[in-house]
């Protein structure tokens, strides 16, 4: 945000809001920092992408079973990089490692768990196409030593802090830790995160749905109605545009600021659906939720949901509140006729 000539860089933004808080440590701040910095990295290399040997599949298959990019390889090792060495966190779970990684012993274990998913929309790296991470941080559970899976397998509503990083036609950073959700634009001629977007509230009503609509035949039929509905309305439902990247990061954020719902929701081919609860839909719900909009499962809301394993997949309704309330209501009404 730029008052006249004054400039907020997040490293302000974030110090003012501590400031609040007379208890705060500052080392939530200061992971928040440390996920910048991995933000300026990535981002200097997703732009680089094109021009250098960089792009194409890595000899790797992560555990979800899709072919690696090599810049996930890279964007997971730099946030891990980022936080693990600096005293703030115990230990970090990402998209691409089939376990959690401690932090080493021979380093000092704070008091954080950062999960996160360094390169959301990986299909799209080779077509020049917005892609992101998305990051959700909690505060450990376990004692001083012998972090483990146990700090990483929590409830979504417990998590103290939020976001993702767009890389799209600007590098956005947009966060929350419950204070509402900000915006910060990359200046990449300054090297800085500068306020763009303050206290970003998303529209009770959205203009846009996003789903990919090939699986319509892989749907139930609750599904089916509630995707007709917004493509041709139904009762107070109005239609609505459809706009689909194929990257949630994008997706997601076109439709928090400007409104809008996206779903990827359980189909034949993805019977939990597709998308991972602890580092996709988890952070994502968070940030919906303080920005005014909603995250559901078509049962329970996304931050209510336990988790039982670390990459475990959940359907995912979220956007703005109207829209995931009508959602929510036929797809609840066939959960319940199914636990009859
Ligand atoms: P990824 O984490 O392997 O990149 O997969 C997640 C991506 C999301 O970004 C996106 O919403 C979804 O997969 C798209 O899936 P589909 O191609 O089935 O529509
Ligand atoms: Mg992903």
């Amino acid at each position: 945000m730029v008052h006249g000539s004054e400039v907020i860089t997040i490293e302000r933004f974030i110090m003012e809001q501590e400031r609040l808080y007379p208890e705060a440590t500052g080392e939530l701040s200061n992971l928040l920092y440390d996920m910048c910095l991995a933000a300026k990295i990535i981002s200097r290399h997703v732009r680089r992408a094109g021009l250098s040997d960089i792009l194409g599949a890595a000899e790797a298959v992560n555990v979800s079973g899709d072919l690696q990019q090599k810049l996930d390889l890279f964007a997971n090792e730099t946030v891990r990089n980022s936080v693990q060495y600096t005293g703030r966190v115990c230990i970090t779970a990402s998209e691409e490692d089939e376990r959690p990684v401690p932090v080493p012993e021979s380093r000092s274990a704070g008091k954080y768990v950062v999960l996160y998913d360094p390169l959301d929309g990986s299909t799209n790296i080779d077509v020049n196409v917005s892609i992101g991470t998305i990051f959700s941080i909690h505060k450990r559970l376990s004692k001083k030593n012998g972090a483990g899976l146990a700090d990483c397998l929590q409830v979504g509503k417990k998590q103290v802090a939020a976001g993702y990083i767009l890389y799209g036609s600007s590098t956005m950073l947009v966060y929350t830790t419950g204070q509402g959700v900000h915006g910060f634009t990359l200046d990449p001629t300054i090297g800085e995160f500068l306020l763009s977007h303050p206290d970003i509230r998303t529209p009770p009503v959205g203009k846009y749905y996003s789903v990919n609509e090939s699986n319509w035949n892989r749907w139930s039929p609750p599904v089916q109605r509630v995707v007709a509905a917004f493509k041709n309305g139904e009762g107070k439902v109005q239609p609505k545009n459809a706009r689909y990247i194929g990257s949630l990061v994008a997706d997601f954020h076109r439709n928090l600021i400007s409104g809008g719902i996206f779903l990827y929701p359980a189909a034949s081919n993805y019977p939990q659906g597709k998308l991972r609860l602890l580092y996709e839909a988890a952070p994502l719900a968070m940030v919906v939720e303080q920005a005014g909009g909603r995250a559901t499962d078509g049962c329970r809301p996304i931050l209510d949901l336990v988790p039982t394993d670390l990459h475990q997949r959940t359907p995912l309704v979220i956007g703005s509140k109207d829209d995931v309330a009508f959602a929510a209501r036929v797809l609840g009404a066939e959960a319940a006729v199914a636990v009859k």
